[in-house]
């Protein structure tokens, strides 16, 4: 296996001493960048996008010709499991994305197909192989997936949610049909992430994005216990190299010690939580990811960078910390705006990796 040129990503999400600390952004790949525009235009729409290895591979390096970033991610979208599993996923004018047959009881649980990776799917696992080839080892590649949760949640809703009723009316009322589609589901990305891992991801992350919506008691119900499942069965490593695994639940902070005890070897931070208190309940066991407010993007390269020091001195001297923002970077921020952040990161952090 060739090595990789630049591996400061890999490395920190292991605790291995680095030269600067590394950095990504969410939502990399996105509407804030004019020549993604283009490229979706060429496509046609967001799904002939994804279902374009080329395309789908254009845009994953689009945001690595502008910026020095240490790891590409995956151009894809985490909802294109319940898509391979049925339900018609479709965008309305807004984006938003919709089903056509969302899950309403037991009947459409045990109708759910299990994907195939390589099947219904195979197009995730050709834009990887696309990347791999093109990225030409210079940086890793992250694989991903949506949690179980975060999945049921869009295919519960129809939708996209901001009380999240449906859900939660099947958890608190026929618990039994949510608890058999968390299982399917929890076995589908258990496929998808292994599939993307043997295609060439050097890495994955889980995003539970609306883990955080659930009361404290539930979350390990619901959400944690099957990203615990998952990550039992990933292949931590495969072709002689390990594979890290990054699990972050937005709006999560309260259980950070349970997700550090689920073996995962990253926790990704959304912006709330200060990153030295976080370090200090976790980061003897698990790498830290994060964790800038993304509208700090709209501020001034002085705020930015002052931003940028304040987060780096938290964390402080140690290894692994992977810069990141805290979610995805939105849709309308400046493309220099993020350039000034990924410098500043590396500039200031030479200093704590003496
Ligand atoms: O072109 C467009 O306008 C479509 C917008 C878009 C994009 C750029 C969607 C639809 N998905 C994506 C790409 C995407 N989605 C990536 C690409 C890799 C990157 O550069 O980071 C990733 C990792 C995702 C993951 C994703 N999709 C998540 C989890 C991460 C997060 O942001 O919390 C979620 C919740 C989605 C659902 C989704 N897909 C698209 C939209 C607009 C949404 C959000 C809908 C909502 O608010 O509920």
């Amino acid at each position: 296996m060739p090595q990789l040129k630049n591996d400061r990503y890999i490395r920190a999400l292991f605790k291995q001493d680095v030269d600067k600390t590394p950095v990504w952004m969410m939502r990399q790949a996105g509407r804030y960048l004019p020549e993604y525009k283009t490229t979706r235009e060429k496509a046609g729409d967001f799904m002939s996008l994804c279902r374009s290895a080329d395309l789908a591979c254009e845009v994953t390096l689009q945001p690595l010709h502008r910026f020095k970033l240490d790891a590409a991610i995956l151009f894809s979208d985490i909802l294109t499991i319940p898509d391979a599993m049925g339900l018609g996923l479709y965008f309305t004018q807004d984006h938003g994305p919709r089903f056509e047959r969302p899950i309403s009881c037991k009947k459409d649980v045990d109708n759910l197909i299990t994907p195939d990776p390589e099947g219904e799917l195979q197009y995730v696992m050709n834009a990887v192989r696309t990347i791999r080839r093109e990225l030409k080892n210079e940086v890793p590649l992250i694989g991903f997936s949506g949690s179980p949760w975060t999945l049921a949640t869009y295919m519960v809703e129809a939708g996209t949610s901001k009380s999240f009723t449906k859900i939660k009316k099947m958890a608190f009322c026929e618990p039994q049909i949510l608890h058999s589609l968390l299982d399917k589901l929890a076995d589908t990305v258990i496929n998808y992430l292994n599939a993307q891992i043997e295609a060439g991801a050097q890495s994955v992350m889980i995003f539970d994005t609306w883990g955080g919506v659930l009361s404290s008691r539930d979350y390990n119900d619901f959400s944690l216990q099957y990203m615990t499942k998952i990550l039992d069965s990933l292949h931590r490593s495969f072709a002689g190299k390990k594979i890290p695994v990054t699990l972050f639940t937005k709006n999560g902070n309260q259980w950070l010690e349970q997700i550090a005890d689920t073996g995962c070897d990253c926790i990704g931070l959304d912006w709330t939580i200060d990153i030295a208190t976080a370090k200090m309940r976790v980061g003897s066991r698990v790498a830290l990811q994060g964790n800038m407010d993304p509208s700090m993007l709209y501020a001034s390269p002085e705020r930015i960078k002052q931003e940028v020091a304040t987060i780096l001195e938290g964390f402080g001297n140690g290894n692994g910390h992977v810069f990141n923002l805290g979610h995805g970077i939105h849709l309308d921020v400046p493309p220099e705006n993020a350039k000034v952040f990924v410098d500043a990161v590396h500039d200031l952090s030479v200093k704590y990796h003496k």
